[in-house]
């Protein structure tokens, strides 16, 4: 039996995502006449356990990151599936793709091809039935707008920058809403911009739109922050206080760590720990994501145990959006939040069972993008959705960045009265 949100047809192609490396962009037509559009983001600091993006390979074309394989499947074996499927049913058809690509990653289908559909499909379903996507997905609960968690500087595999630390983030923690949240933000970034033009440093940005200027070393850009967020006319920890995330697999060398592109040098687990929980005590720092390499586990429940009542402790590499992952690590203590990343785990009904799993355990859940995107912005009405309280994409600038704070602000005003907005640091005030 056919009904309006029957799916009709599939289509896919190869898009640009803002890298300038190919990626793809899902169509899904329903029977009813509605239709949707998503696109896949792309990560640069991936985890080892992420779900496999399926790339061609073809040294000819775009370096072999090519996605025409997956477009083929998309229009071909996976719309064959799909066919006749109920859009609303979107456990159904999640579990229907996961079937059909049959491997424990996603590695045969990619899992971007599956992932864009999944997306493609769930927008389907949520304009067939006239709502917003993010009440479509969280129902007429979903009112909580996001603490928006922006990267300003960026190093690690980011940009050239001298830093060792891949992200650090304003949160604007004394805002109280979202919009208002944002201007504090978008101020403070404005006065870090006049502060690097007056020091004849950079104002180049990284793949996330933050600054990548040749600072001394990490614990100059956490003053450089500081600064700015006085020059801007707010209190540091009071009004902005700072996210950082090391994504230290990416300076992990022999069981240690190798911060010598900031000239820290080399430091083993106890050694960077102590370093960490010297930045804590003197700057206004309330989470730190990926502090260890994603198979020092070890790492990480130190971490906890030291600072998890002070700060959160984020995993984002170590736990790739995966469920399995984050079961031990709550058994383990190892972390206190989750980073969320749609593409970690390649479909929407994984991804809000990974959400709801830290819910259940009492862990925070930061959404995210990745550092190659599209101005695709379903991540914005994901995180209203699933009420997580906080999300980061990057800097206020660059349009694909801007896309999914936009989304927000757009949301806030449909919510108008609804909207809430909270400080999810509060408790390590
Ligand atoms: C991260 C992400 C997003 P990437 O490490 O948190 O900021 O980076 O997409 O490169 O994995
Ligand atoms: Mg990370």
């Amino acid at each position: 039996m056919t009904t309006p949100s029957t799916i009709r047809s599939l289509d896919a192609l190869e898009i640009l995502d803002s890298r300038g490396h190919p990626t793809l962009e899902v169509h899904v037509t329903l029977d009813g006449g509605a239709s949707a559009t998503a696109a896949v983001p792309s990560g640069a600091s991936t985890g080892a356990n992420e779900a496999v993006e399926r790339r061609d390979r073809d040294p000819m074309r775009y370096g072999g990151l090519g996605v025409l394989g997956a477009v083929t499947d998309v229009r071909g074996q996976i719309a064959d599936a799909l066919r006749g499927q109920d859009a609303i049913d979107r456990a159904g058809i999640d579990r229907t793709l996961c079937a059909l690509d049959g491997t424990p990653n996603k590695s045969r289908l990619g899992a971007n091809a599956i992932l864009g559909v999944s997306m493609a499909a769930t927008r389907a379903a949520a304009a067939a039935t006239g709502r917003p996507l993010y009440a479509h997905l969280g129902g007429d609960a979903a009112s909580l707008l996001p603490m928006p968690c922006l990267n300003v500087l960026n190093g690690g595999r980011h940009a050239d920058s001298s830093l060792d630390v891949q992200e650090f983030m304003l949160v604007p923690v004394g805002a109280s809403t979202f919009s208002r949240a944002m201007r504090a933000a978008a101020e403070t970034y404005a006065a870090i911009r006049e502060i690097l033009r007056a020091r004849d440093l950079s104002t180049a940005v990284g793949d996330e739109g933050g600054f990548a200027p040749a600072l001394d070393d990490n614990e100059a850009a956490l003053a450089l922050i500081v600064e700015a967020i006085e020059r801007a006319g707010y209190r540091p920890g009071e009004d902005i206080a700072i996210a950082i995330d090391p994504a230290a697999t990416s300076f992990a060398v022999d069981g240690g760590y190798d911060l010598s592109r900031s000239r820290t040098g080399r430091l083993d687990r106890i050694g960077l720990l102590a370093l960490y929980d010297r930045w804590v005590g003197r700057w206004p720092i309330v989470s730190i994501e990926d502090g260890f390499a994603e198979d020092d586990w070890n790492g990480f429940v130190a971490q906890t145990a030291a600072q998890g009542d002070r700060i959160q402790i984020v995993g984002d590499d170590l736990l790739v959006t995966n469920t399995r992952f984050i079961g031990d690590a709550i058994a383990r203590k190892a972390c206190n939040a989750a980073l969320i990343k749609l593409n970690q785990i390649g479909t929407v009904s994984e991804t809000v069972a990974a959400v709801e799993l830290c819910r259940s355990a009492g862990w925070a859940t930061m959404v995210s993008h990745r550092s190659g995107e599209t101005t695709d912005a379903f991540m914005a009405d994901f995180t209203v959705a699933m009420g997580s309280g906080q999300m980061k994409a990057g800097s206020p600038c660059r349009g694909e960045r801007l896309a999914k704070y936009n989304r927000l602000l757009a949301i806030e005003v449909e919510l108008g009265s609804r909207a809430r907005f909270e400080n999810p640091f509060k408790k390590y005030a």
